[in-house]
């Protein structure tokens, strides 16, 4: 397996002494967000992880590797290239035995961190159930992660591109606790508040730490949904996004849009629709959650 994990200088140091790592996606970077933006913001994430006491590991497939920390300029090369495949579960074994480029996906990158010993992971928004999955089936392989791999999801909340209710649901046959970070209510992306509570609510990085710890001690597999807010200033009107998002999704069924295209599809016109507004909000959520989740990987070395 070893020959497989490359390791940037600044994430071996971290391992070798034991410091805290915040493992990030890169779907995000080139399916998730438009160019110039998505690197910028990349950047500036790992920035604001190492400001909090960590060190950032974005992860990523690059010729037969997968890379656990990424130089500025391969950052720069998955905001930018084309044909980057988009990388989750099933694509790993193909895209490292071709040596193609992959971002990882939230699930992906899940499988990446555990096997690389990171704990924490930061993005923002996760897959789950599409509206429409009982005819579609269109289920995030990310939901099957979060059952099976060891390693707590720092997000958002879920988006309401999916149906929220019935990835609640999934999750909760799966035995994956979803934590409501300072909130009662499971935020939704764009919005401080859905119509769903929560599991549990914490108030603190440390209270986190110990719950993810207790489930790892005793030996029960899969990881967790630390769902934070997007801050006030940024978040938007509930009517107003999900008309935007209601389009999109008419659009998304008019154009026979499927599989893995779905989500990077409906991102696209939600930015489309708001005229950025929807991408600046992204930015914002993901930059919070790096703070929140530099936070509890440095709780996490101390339990
Ligand atoms: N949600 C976002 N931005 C993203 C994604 C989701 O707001 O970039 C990406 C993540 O990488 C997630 C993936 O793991 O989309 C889910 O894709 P799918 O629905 O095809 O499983
Ligand atoms: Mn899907």
């Amino acid at each position: 397996m070893k020959q497989y994990l490359s390791y940037s200088q600044e994430v071996l140091e971290a391992k070798e002494k034991g410091l805290p790592i915040v493992a990030l996606e890169s779907t995000i970077i080139s399916h998730g967000m438009p160019y110039p933006q998505n690197v910028q913001t990349a950047r500036e994430v790992e920035q604001i992880i190492r400001d909090n006491g960590a060190v950032p590991a974005t992860i990523a497939l690059i010729d037969g590797q997968i890379k656990i920390g990424l130089s500025d300029e391969e950052l720069e090369m998955f905001g930018n290239a084309q044909g980057v495949a988009k990388t989750s579960r099933r694509d790993l074994g193909y895209l490292l035995a071709t040596k193609k480029l992959g971002a990882t996906t939230v699930a992906a990158t899940m499988i990446c961190a555990e096997l690389a010993g990171i704990e924490l992971f930061v993005t923002g928004g996760i897959g789950g159930v599409h509206r429409g999955a009982e005819t579609t089936m269109d289920i995030s392989a990310d939901l099957e992660e979060l059952a099976m791999t060891n390693v707590a999801v720092v997000c958002a909340g879920a988006k309401s591109i999916l149906d929220i209710g019935l990835t609640l649901e999934y999750l909760e046959t799966k035995g994956v606790p979803v934590i409501g970070y300072e909130t009662d209510v499971l935020p939704a992306f764009y919005t401080r508040e859905s119509e769903f509570a929560v599991n549990f609510r914490v108030d603190s990085a440390e209270e986190v730490a110990a719950m993810m710890r207790a489930k790892w001690d005793l030996g029960l597999r899969g990881g967790a949904i630390i769902a934070n807010p997007i801050p006030v200033e940024h978040s938007m009107e509930a009517s107003f996004i999900n008309g935007i998002i209601a389009k999109a999704l008419e659009e998304a069924e008019q154009q026979g849009i499927a599989g893995k295209n779905v989500t990077p599809f409906l991102l696209g016109k939600v930015k489309e629709l708001t005229e950025g507004k929807s991408l600046e909000s992204n930015i914002a959520l993901v930059k919070h959650n790096a703070k929140i989740g530099a936070g509890i990987a440095v709780a996490l070395t101390k339990k």
